[in-house]
Formats: C-alpha cells, structure tokens, sequence
C-alpha cells in the first residue's frame, strides 16, 4: 500500500498497516474465507476467548452479557456468516469482513449501512496481550455483542451517517473522538455500578479494571462537547472515561444536526486526554 492510499484515520499506529489490500471490492469488503484460518490461529482464538470471558461477569453491561449469552464461539473464529443470521434477523446489522483499518468514509458508508467491518486477521503470538490495530479478535470480542442491543444499534447507524456528513464539512476529528469514547471506550451506569460498554476496554486483559475503578483514571459524565474536544491516545490506557447514564441519553445526544456544534468546537481548544476541568462533573 503506498501512503497515498493508506486509509486515513485518527488511531493509525506508528508502523505500517497490515493485512491484505490486494484483493479487495472497491468498498474494502474481502471473503472472510474462514477454511484459511490455521489452526494454530483457532488455537490463539480459544485462548483469548477463554481468558476475555472470564473478565465480563460483574464488569460488562447488561446489554452486553445478555447478547453473549445467545453466542457461542469460545470454539474457534467464528463464521461471519452464521453469526450474520443472529444479528441481522436482531438488529439488521452484517459483519462485511475487511484486510484491517479501512478509511474513515469507508467505515462511516458501511456502519451507515448497518454493516460492521471485522477485520479478518488474528494477532500473532508476541501480540497476545496487546494489539495497537484492530484484528478479528477485538473487532468480534469487542463491538459484534453490543450490535445486537437495538438502541446501541441505532445509534451506530446515525454515527455513521454523521460521519459520512461530518466529512463534507471537514469535521471527522471531532466525531473520531466521540466514536473514541463512546464506541470504543464508553462507560455506562447501571444500577448494580459502573459498567463497560466500550469495545477496546471489554477486548483488553488489563484495561477493564483501570477503566471502571482505577485511581489513576478519572470518569466524568457525559457531555458531548467535552468528548469532542478531548484528545486520546491510541497506545496506551485511556486517562479520562466518559458515563452515559443510557443507550438512550447516546442516542438522544447525538441527534441534532452537529453543524452548529463543530462551529463552536472550531472555537474552543482541543483538551489534553489528562484534562481535568472544574466543570467536570465526576462519576464514581
Ligand atoms: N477501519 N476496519 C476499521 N475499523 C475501525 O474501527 C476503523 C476503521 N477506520 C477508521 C476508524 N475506525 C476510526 O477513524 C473511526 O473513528 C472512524
Ligand atoms: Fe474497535
């Protein structure tokens, strides 16, 4: 892949992108061609499986606990496919399998569409315990149970549609941000505590713990302008979460026209990922 046509996105990682580009649709899809997974990768799945399980109980929503109970696929990669009879006839939603990041109008086009893109590779061996792109294991263990929620999954296709006119008005870091610590990294409340929701905590052996009591990590209330203008880090634990009180309270959030907020945002600094703001309405 030349750098010109390297998918532009706001987490790329230091070194070049990974999977294969070279036999794609024009819309970044590829088969997930599941009989040429090795064995060996099989194996890796069932281990990262059976160690990210064991983590969910008591940390996890309820939104997600509930869908991984109607899945099954501590046995292996699973098949796109199979799972996209579950979930389509849930939500509506597809997995389109792809080589791995894929530019952000592309993301936006598919999640627009209700199609989720996994991508289709598994780490290596030296990668176990931490990954900086996204591979099948995080893009499956991660975000694929939270799309059979039906307001999760309404609030993906308005991201993605906000995205697609977040790009026309030259907008995309703001909404990389709110997609960051929502999507990627959100908490939410629940009566039985806080609880993950985000996909890169509930697919990470270690951050799930930092992300719900952490003292080096603070958790403040929602506020959509302040996830806009606050920055992350893609390679290390986040500093700052935010609480949604619902899918809900996202979903309603995120609703109206964004023109008028990314005029004020234009306006205001960007936040460090460590900010800490005397407005900041702190979440237990
Ligand atoms: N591509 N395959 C893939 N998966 C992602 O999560 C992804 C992407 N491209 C861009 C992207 N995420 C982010 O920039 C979103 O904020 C748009
Ligand atoms: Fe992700």
């Amino acid at each position: 892949m030349t750098s010109a046509e390297r998918p532009a996105n706001h987490g790329e990682s230091s070194h070049g992108l990974r999977g294969d580009y070279g036999r794609m649709r024009p819309d970044y899809t590829v088969d997930q061609d599941h009989a040429a997974y090795e064995a060996d990768e099989h194996d890796r799945w069932r281990r990262l499986y059976r160690r990210q399980i064991e983590l969910v109980p008591g940390r996890a929503c309820a939104e997600y606990e509930a869908s991984l109970a109607t899945l099954d696929y501590a046995a292996g990669i699973p098949r796109f496919e199979v799972v996209n009879r579950q979930l389509d006839a849930a939500t509506g939603w597809r997995l389109v399998a792809v080589p791995g990041l894929v530019p952000d109008l592309v993301f936006f086009e598919h999640l627009a569409g209700r199609r989720f893109p996994v991508t289709r590779w598994i780490r290596e061996e030296h990668e176990f315990d931490y990954i900086v792109e996204p591979d099948v294991f995080h893009d499956f263990f991660g975000h694929v149970p939270m799309l059979f929620d039906p307001v999760f999954a309404d609030y993906m296709e308005a991201y993605g549609k906000g995205g697609l006119k977040a790009a026309g008005l030259g907008s995309l870091k703001w909404l990389a941000r709110l997609y960051w610590y929502t999507v990627e990294f959100g908490l939410i409340r629940s009566s039985a505590g806080l609880r993950v929701y985000g996909a890169g905590i509930l697919s990470s052996p270690s951050e799930i713990d930092h992300a719900v009591r952490g003292p080096r990590s603070r958790r403040v209330a929602f506020d959509l302008v302040r996830v806009m203008r606050s920055l992350y880090r893609i390679d290390a634990f986040q500093e700052t979460y935010f609480v949604i009180e619902s899918f809900d309270q996202l979903f309603e959030a995120t609703r109206p026209d964004f023109a008028p907020l990314y005029r004020e945002l234009a306006a205001l600094p960007e936040l460090p990922a460590n900010a800490a703001l005397p407005e900041d309405r702190l979440v237990a």
